[in-house]
């Protein structure tokens, strides 16, 4: 008798047969999505926990933001940058006055982005600095990740992202993250160092929390060495961490923000993912005049950078932010959760600490890199109603849409601490 094969199962096979295996999922096939929910295709109602690596910070399908999406679908979806369009001029003032520069250049992708800011920041060196042509180097750091594409992954480490996809892309310098001592010996030491990029809080890493002033000290090094301070906000970025950008440091202002104290402003600002809200893909690369101004006519771009669905998504996605306080809600939320994370790692023998900034949380599993209990874990979170994923082996990263209420909070807590006392439950036996 044939075995009935689930909905789930129909839908696994299909991506198995038909789709390139680059990446493993957690085995559950999803349908539909609502705020901090989404469904499967059996139905069953999840607390989602990941937010498409914090795209969807706005909650999923957000009515504002589908509003934007349908209403300009119905009007101009793309004109390429051969004509302009009634949209884009409206989101790049928009854009600029949000977060306190005096251009953005739209892309799509963060990784485009990332390769985008790589590429202002060269020809910036050349010339503005007068570094040698095809001399600049650029500094980032160990276990960083920002993207993809084979210029990013030449200064991965990640064995995985980078091996036998060489031959690699030149003039990165790697230091050790969280290290200041590190970034001015190379500043001092080496010449035609153009810039420093940077995610202020590492997230496939583990979502790594660098020391409270590094950010800030990191900025003011690379100001007194004359070389460019790029921040990759595209995952830490768009009130995930609490504020409006990770390296606006311990203000939960929803906007640009003048707090020089805290505020590291980079020469260069990588947004991505949540800034249209995980409903198209958008992303932006920010910077004044006299860094902006390199780039010339026919020098960079992309068919849908700037469209104007893109642009009026992404302005409807900002304002959510805005007008639901998201970076005071994710502060808030994100101090909660921690201590009663804390709370219960005071008698775990499977957890070892948590961490994180705002809702970009990570707990570090009693367990080699390469083992599985992080990923037995999420299975067992997502039987009882809550899908997260693993990023580096015995490593759960816990994002959650920054909408979630406090109610919906408690009922996530207590699901992660049941399904990790089962765990040690049933795995002490
Ligand atoms: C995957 C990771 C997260 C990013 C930062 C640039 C990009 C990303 C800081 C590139 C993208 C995504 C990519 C996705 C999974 C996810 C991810 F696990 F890969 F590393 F979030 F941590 N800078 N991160 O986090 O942006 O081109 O993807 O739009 O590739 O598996 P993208």
């Amino acid at each position: 008798m044939q075995t009935q094969v689930s909905k789930s199962d129909a839908f696994i096979e299909l991506e198995a047969k038909y789709g390139a295996h680059n990446y493993h999922p957690l085995p559950v096939v999803l349908k539909r999505g609502e705020g901090v929910y989404v469904w499967d295709v059996e139905g069953k109602k999840y607390f989602d926990f990941l937010s498409a690596y914090s795209a969807v910070n706005q909650g999923h399908c957000h009515p504002k933001i589908i509003k934007a999406l349908t209403d300009q679908a119905q009007q101009l979806t793309l004109t390429s940058r051969a004509f302009y369009n009634d949209k884009l001029g409206l989101f790049e003032k928009y854009v600029t006055a949000y977060f306190g520069f005096d251009k953005v250049l739209p892309m799509n992708t963060g990784a485009e982005a990332v390769e985008t800011a790589i590429k202002i920041c060269r020809k910036w060196a050349y010339e503005k600095k007068g570094i040698a042509e095809n001399n600049a180097q650029i500094i980032v750091c160990e276990n960083n990740f920002h993207g993809r594409t084979t210029t990013v992954i030449s200064f991965s480490n990640d064995e995985d992202a980078r091996k036998n996809f060489g031959p690699y892309t030149p003039g990165f310098i790697k230091i050790p993250y969280d290290n200041l001592d590190a970034l001015e010996k190379v500043l001092k030491d080496t010449p035609n160092v153009a810039g420093f990029l940077v995610e202020p809080i590492q997230g496939e890493a583990g979502v790594f929390t660098p020391s409270v002033d590094f950010i800030r000290k990191a900025q003011a090094l690379c100001q007194k060495y004359g070389v460019l301070f790029i921040a990759d906000e595209i995952q830490t970025g768009i009130a995930r961490t609490g504020s409006l950008l990770a390296v606006c440091g311990h203000c939960s202002c929803t906007g640009h923000c003048e707090k020089q104290e805290t505020y590291a402003q980079p020469d260069i600002l990588i947004l991505g993912k949540a800034l249209s809200g995980g409903v198209y893909p958008v992303s932006a690369v920010l910077a004044n005049n006299d860094i902006m101004e390199v780039i010339k006519p026919g020098q960079h771009g992309s068919t849908f950078g700037g469209n104007p669905l893109a642009a009026a998504v992404a302005i409807a996605a900002l304002d959510v932010v805005r007008d639901e306080k998201l970076a005071q809600r994710a502060r808030q939320q994100g101090e909660k959760f921690r201590k009663k994370i804390n709370d219960y790692i005071k008698q775990s023998q499977v957890v070892k600490l948590v961490r994180g900034k705002g809702l970009l949380n990570a707990i570090v599993i009693n367990d080699a890199p390469d083992g599985n209990t992080a990923w037995n874990i999420c299975v067992a979170l997502k039987e009882n109603g809550l899908l997260a994923k693993p990023t580096h082996g015995n490593i759960i990263r816990f994002a959650p849409p920054l909408v979630m209420n406090d109610a919906q909070l408690d009922e996530c807590i207590e699901i992660i601490c049941k399904t990790l006392s089962q765990f040690e439950t049933n795995h002490k036996q």
